[in-house]
C-alpha cells in the first residue's frame, strides 16, 4: 500500500511549516519513498477511528503495508531502518542515530518549548529560569558539532529531527550560536527538506 501520513487540514499561520508531520515527510523524501497525506481536522482527530491510529489525537501518524504507528521520532526511526540515506546499517551506527533522535525530542525540545510557551508568562526577573537551560543545551550541542558538518560525520535521521527542533528556536537566541546556525542552514539546504516543507504548506486547506 502507499504509505500514509496524517497531517493537519488547517493550522494557524505561525505554526505552518513547523507541524511535526514535517519530520516524517522529510524522512520519506530523503528515503525516496512516496506517500499520501491524510489530512485531519479537529473533529476527525477527536473521533474513534483516528484515535485508533493516533491515541492522543495528534499528528503525525503513519502506516505502510506492515506497520501502523505514531510519534514522529519513532516514525522517522522506522523509515531510517529502511534507508541508508538516513542511517548507517551497522548496529553501532544505528544506535547513535537513535540516541540523537531521542536527544532532540527529549533533551532539547522541552527547553525550546519552555522558551516559546513559558517565557512570555514569566516576569523579567524570572526569565532566566528558561533562558539558562536552553542556552546550556544549545551550547552543548554547538560544542559537539564544533567544526563538523553533522552530528555523526554524515547526515542521518538524528540531524533531521534535531534540525526540526532547533529551527524553532528564537532567532535572537540562535544568533549567539554561530556553529549551530551554520548547521541548521546546511541541513535545511537539503532538497528533500525543501520538498517536505513545500508539501506541508501546500496541504493546508483554508476553506474548511
Ligand atoms: N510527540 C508528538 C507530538 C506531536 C504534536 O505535538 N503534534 C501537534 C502538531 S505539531 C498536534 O497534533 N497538535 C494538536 C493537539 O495536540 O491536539 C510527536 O512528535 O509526534
Amino acid at each position: 500500500m502507499t504509505i500514509q501520513v496524517s497531517a493537519l487540514k488547517w493550522a494557524p499561520e505561525f505554526a505552518r511549516g513547523y507541524v511535526k508531520d514535517l519530520r516524517v515527510r522529510w524522512a520519506l523524501e530523503e528515503a525516496e519513498l512516496s506517500y499520501e497525506p491524510v489530512l485531519v481536522g479537529e473533529d476527525a482527530r477527536a473521533g474513534r477511528a483516528y484515535r485508533a491510529w493516533q491515541p492522543i489525537g495528534q499528528v503525525p501518524a503513519f502506516r505502510d503495508g506492515q506497520v501502523e504507528m505514531f510519534e514522529s521520532g519513532a516514525i522517522v526511526l522506522h523509515i531510517a531502518s529502511k534507508s541508508e540515506k538516513l542511517s548507517p546499517t551497522d548496529p553501532a551506527g544505528r544506535a547513535r542515530v537513535g540516541s540523537w533522535v531521542f536527544a532532540a525530542t527529549t533533551s532539547i525540545q522541552p527547553y525550546v518549548d519552555n522558551y516559546a510557551f513559558l517565557r512570555p508568562l514569566l516576569p523579567d526577573d524570572k526569565k532566566d529560569v528558561v533562558d539558562a537551560p536552553l542556552s546550556a543545551r544549545l551550547g552543548a550541542l554547538q560544542d559537539w558539532i564544533g567544526d563538523g558538518t553533522y552530528l555523526e560525520g554524515r547526515f542521518t535521521a538524528g540531524d533531521l529531527v534535531m534540525t526540526t527542533v532547533i529551527r524553532e528556536v528564537d532567532d535572537a537566541v540562535l544568533a549567539r550560536f554561530p556553529a549551530l546556525l551554520s548547521y541548521l542552514e546546511r541541513c535545511q539546504e537539503r532538497p528533500a527538506f525543501a520538498r517536505a516543507l513545500e508539501a506541508q504548506l501546500a496541504d493546508f486547506n483554508d476553506t474548511s
